[in-house]
């Protein structure tokens, strides 16, 4: 037999020729298919609130929530610009609501979780139930949910918008509608899926229909008593601190079946151990300040700004003052699809 034809011309020339056919050779690309570990193409990026809030307010002058119909400045990744992408599967914004002002009412395949940021009184409209928000609210609107938001309090209110819109994209899965009026119809009382879902007790004859929970507010001032609660009863987590995980009670999973979201406390002057996952995450600082060094970036946060870390890079967080910290990922479809892996470091 002869030997093969190694030449680079020979192999240039080649390539060409089955490129016609829509052929690649596999050998040319295949420690980037299959990486020995995550290679992200995305990186650490910082939103400082102090910088932000400026042109988000900018923005209320500009265009009412109305016409905008979400008045809402994209964070996107700077190593993915144009993508409206802060992770390949995540979109993350900062949503403004002035007082006075509707975002009408709309519903899309694409599940979106609330942070609030700033402000209180304002409310989002789900499936015919208003919920008031407060800082430190994780409010869900899930998947071809009806939603719509509304500000009747007497001040701006801004609130992170985590939606699982790239990777709907991906499955080429969207579908959008808006509704017949800017403010759907209020048929439920204010409180009532507290009521039936959140006190851990559940309707007698209730079954769940859906993965997302049936809880679509997840009030800051429950999470926060938890999380100090937690920190009174024991050591801290060496690489979280004190963290916990929102939860859909009728199925022990995530509220929402794309999102993960986690709070967490990391005490005053704690070092936390080195840490690296394959989900990717979007931190929103809820309380206190302090520094992350993410891979070979450093990265000093406080109150209401936003950080982004991307999959397998190494975490690890100090605190100069008690801080509380929320986070989203993609970790529950990653899971679901036994590909979540994390590395703590030895510890
Ligand atoms: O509130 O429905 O930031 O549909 C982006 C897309 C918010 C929303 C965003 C959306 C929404």
């Amino acid at each position: 037999m002869a030997a093969p034809a190694t030449g680079n011309n020979a192999r240039r020339d080649f390539y060409e020729r089955i490129g016609g056919l829509s052929m690649a050779p596999l050998w040319e690309s295949l420690h980037q298919l299959v990486p020995p570990q995550p290679a992200p193409k995305y990186v650490p990026a910082h939103w400082d609130y102090d910088k932000v809030r400026p042109f988000l307010m900018e923005s209320g002058a500009l265009i009412t929530a109305k016409e905008a119909v979400r008045r809402v400045l994209i964070l996107e990744n700077p190593a993915m610009t144009g993508s409206a992408c802060i992770t390949p599967t995540l979109y993350a914004g900062l949503q403004l609501i002035l007082p006075g002002e509707v975002a009408p009412s709309h519903r899309h395949t694409q599940s979106a979780l609330r942070f609030i940021v700033e402000g209180e009184g304002a409310y989002t409209a789900v499936d015919g139930e208003r919920t008031i928000m407060c800082e430190g609210d994780f409010v869900i609107t899930p998947t071809w949910t009806w939603h719509d938001h509304g500000n009747d309090s007497s001040k701006p209110m801004v609130w992170l918008d985590g939606l699982d819109i790239p990777l709907v994209a991906m499955f080429n899965a969207g579908f959008a509608e808006n509704g017949e009026t800017d403010e759907q119809a209020v048929t439920t009382p204010e409180g009532t899926a507290d009521a039936k879902y959140a006190s851990g007790l559940l309707p007698v004859d209730w079954r769940p229909s859906r993965q997302t929970s049936p809880i679509f507010n997840y009030p800051y001032a429950r999470t926060r008593e938890a999380l100090h609660g937690l920190s009174r009863a024991g050591a801290p987590d060496p690489c979280h601190g004190y963290k916990l995980r929102y939860v859909n009670p009728a199925n022990g999973g995530a509220p929402i079946a794309t999102m993960g979201t986690f709070m967490q406390l990391v005490p005053k002057g704690f070092a936390t151990s080195p840490y690296r996952c394959t989900d990717g995450t979007v931190f929103s600082v809820v309380e206190g300040e302090g520094e992350s060094r993410i891979g070979d970036t450093v990265i000093r946060w406080k109150k209401r700004d936003h950080f982004v870390v991307p999959s397998w890079a190494r975490v690890e967080h100090r605190t100069d003052s008690d801080a509380v910290l929320f986070s989203f990922s993609d970790r529950p479809i990653q899971e679901k699809l036994d590909l979540w892996r994390e590395d703590r470091g030895g510890k």
